[in-house]
Parts: structure tokens; C-alpha cells; sequence
């Protein structure tokens, strides 16, 4: 039996943060999900395909992690591929209540569990709304976001 997870997230873009929990979860499963959830009312600084494309790159090196776009409920995108876990990192009480919420309520759709891992305390204040506020008005990120990452919001970000 495979053991399967999932790393659910937006990833407007991905950070170290992020990349934290995927490479923690790849040594803990056999095979990780990355799955980018479209939210068509949150218009992001990155398109989708942008998204996963970063990802990609990013978790290159972890020859069990593969990353998909997921229209719909999380519970779904778990279901139509086996997955038992969800992985999820944990910055702060403040994560707390919203992660319960989210887990209580995926676990009673389809019975699908979610796994905290405490978040690196290093990345512990680290979100892609900080980094890309803080970006645009050109402060230092570099040792937040992977050096593709940090390429790609440059860029993004001096076309206005
Ligand atoms: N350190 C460690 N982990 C982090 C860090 C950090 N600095 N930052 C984020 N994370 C982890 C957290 O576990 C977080 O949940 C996850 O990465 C993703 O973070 P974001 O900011 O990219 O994504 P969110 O918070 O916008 O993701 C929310 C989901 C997309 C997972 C959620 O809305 C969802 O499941 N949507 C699908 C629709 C659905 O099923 N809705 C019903 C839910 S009950």
C-alpha cells in the first residue's frame, strides 16, 4: 500500500515556509501532493500555472513530491486519488482555530485526517501576503523565498 499526502495551499508564491512542510512530508509519505487550490475570488499576484511552474522547480530534488491545480473541495481532490493526509504546518495559536475548523470539518465530509507539523520556528512569521507586501516595496526577501521564487516576484513586481 502506497501511503499518500497531500500539502494543500495557494502558494501566491511559494516559500521557505512552505518548502519547509512539502520536503518534511516527502520523508514522511511515499508520495506528496502539492496541490495549488484555485480560489477564482482571490486574484493572485501569480497566475496558477506560474504557481505550480515555481513549485515545480523548487521541489525539483524530492523525486516523490508532484504538484497539480485543484478546482474544488480539498476533500475531493483527496478522494479521486486515495489520499488519506492532509499535511499542514503550524506557525502559531493564531493558525490554530482556522485549522481546526478546516480539519474537523474535512474529516467529517470523507473521514480524510490532517497532520500538523510545527512550523521551523525560523519561518514561524512567514507568509506570501508579508513577502510580497514587503517585496513590492523593496525590501529584502531573499532569505524567505527559494532564489527562483525571488527571481520571479522581481521581475513581477518592476512591471507594476
Ligand atoms: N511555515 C510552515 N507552514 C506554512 C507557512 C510557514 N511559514 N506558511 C504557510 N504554511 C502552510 C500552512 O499549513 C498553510 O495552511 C499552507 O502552508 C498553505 O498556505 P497558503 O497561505 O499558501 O494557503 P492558504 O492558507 O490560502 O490555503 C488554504 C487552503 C487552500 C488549503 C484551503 O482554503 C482549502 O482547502 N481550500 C479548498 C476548498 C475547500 O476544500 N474548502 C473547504 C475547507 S474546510
Amino acid at each position: 500500500q502506497v501511503r499518500r499526502a497531500v500539502c494543500p495551499g495557494s502558494f501566491d508564491p511559494i516559500t521557505n515556509g512552505h518548502l519547509d512542510i512539502i520536503a518534511r512530508a516527502s520523508r514522511l509519505y511515499d508520495e506528496v501532493y502539492v496541490a495549488v487550490m484555485i480560489n477564482k475570488s482571490k486574484k493572485g499576484l501569480f497566475g496558477i500555472e506560474e504557481r505550480i511552474d515555481l513549485i515545480r522547480q523548487v521541489t525539483a530534488e524530492y523525486a516523490n513530491v508532484r504538484v497539480e491545480a485543484f478546482h474544488g473541495l480539498l476533500v475531493d481532490f483527496c478522494k479521486q486519488r486515495e489520499i488519506p493526509a492532509i499535511v499542514k504546518g503550524l506557525r502559531a495559536v493564531s493558525d490554530f482555530d482556522y485549522e481546526l475548523q478546516m480539519a474537523q470539518m474535512n474529516n467529517g465530509l470523507t473521514g480524510v485526517e490532517t497532520l500538523f507539523v510545527p512550523t521551523n520556528p525560523t519561518y514561524s512569521f512567514l507568509s506570501s501576503s508579508l513577502v510580497k507586501e514587503v517585496a513590492a516595496w523593496g525590501g529584502d526577501v531573499s532569505h524567505l523565498v527559494p532564489a527562483e521564487v525571488l527571481e520571479a516576484l522581481n521581475k513581477r513586481l518592476a512591471k507594476g
